[in-house]
């Protein structure tokens, strides 16, 4: 595995003295990470995926979990993901992304259109806690297996009302934005790359559902595709950087999940 070093873009440093950022998250799950990753990937920020990164280079799991015991400067991260920026250990996904998108070029400078990007991303990291919900209705320190009659009910919920309500209101968003917008704010932001993150999510765990869902969110459709198009993000996905979905994060493919 080869860490983003050697940055694209020399403005997307973290100081001004050219420290990489450094994305602290589980190293085998897109996750909330995702998030943060595809920020820093699509403005070709230098950044090190310290968990991912082998011992011996300070990386892994044990140099993450050291920050989460306090080993740190800065508050302690309740979870992951965080950042760390010089003596700044930032968590919260959308947190991260709010304070990395204006230094990214990833949000508006006006600071009310800044809420409001905060406000769309707030609500897209809810749509993704209700999915965690899907596969874990009970207990997050349960297995999936303890809670299966449970999470077939939650997921029956989710598939009928919440994610068409969810989307639909995304869709709506985009409308508002115009026909000539790039993203859910008018220009490019963090939350349009959050958006094809969700949706690949969403693809992945719940295909029958989204090819339901597809003819009603054109919009969102066309957004994630100039997304997967932005040529950082394009060579992004096409690297070993980016990790497959699999059935230990949050969008996890259960047959019997894949309702209708
Ligand atoms: N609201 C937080 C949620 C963080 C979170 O739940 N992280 C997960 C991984 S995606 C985790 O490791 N949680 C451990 C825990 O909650 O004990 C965020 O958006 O970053």
């Amino acid at each position: 595995l080869t860490p983003r070093l050697g940055a694209a873009n020399p403005e997307a440093m973290s100081t001004s003295d050219s420290a990489p950022y450094e994305l602290f998250y589980w190293p085998s799950i897109p996750g909330r990470g995702e998030f943060v990753r595809l920020a820093l990937e699509d403005a070709g920020a230098t950044y090190l995926d310290v968990a991912r990164l082998p011992a011996s280079q300070g990386g892994g799991v044990p140099a993450m979990l050291a920050l989460l015991k306090g080993g740190g400067t800065g508050l302690v991260p309740f979870a992951p993901p965080f950042l760390r920026v010089g003596p700044l250990v930032l968590a919260q996904s959308t947190n991260i992304l709010h304070y990395l998108g204006p230094r990214l070029g990833l949000a508006p400078s006006d600071e009310g259109a800044r809420a409001e990007l905060n406000q769309l991303a707030l609500t897209l990291a809810d749509l993704v806690a209700e999915v965690h919900d899907t596969h874990h209705p009970v207990a997050t320190g349960l297995y999936y297996a303890d809670q299966k009659p449970e999470a077939l009910r939650r997921t029956t919920s989710f598939v009928k009302e919440r994610l068409p309500k969810f989307l639909g209101y995304f869709e709506r968003m985009l409308e508002r934005a115009g026909a000539s917008a790039e993203g859910l704010l008018g220009s490019h932001s963090y939350v349009d790359l959050g958006i094809f993150h969700v949706l690949a999510g969403l693809d992945y765990a719940f295909p029958r559902a989204m090819v339901a869902q597809s003819p009603k969110i054109p919009g969102l459709r066309a957004l994630a595709a100039r997304v997967a198009a932005r040529p950082n993000v394009a060579a992004y996905l096409a690297s070993p950087r980016r990790l497959a979905f699999n059935e230990n994060g949050i969008f996890r493919r259960y047959p019997e999940l894949d309702l209708e």
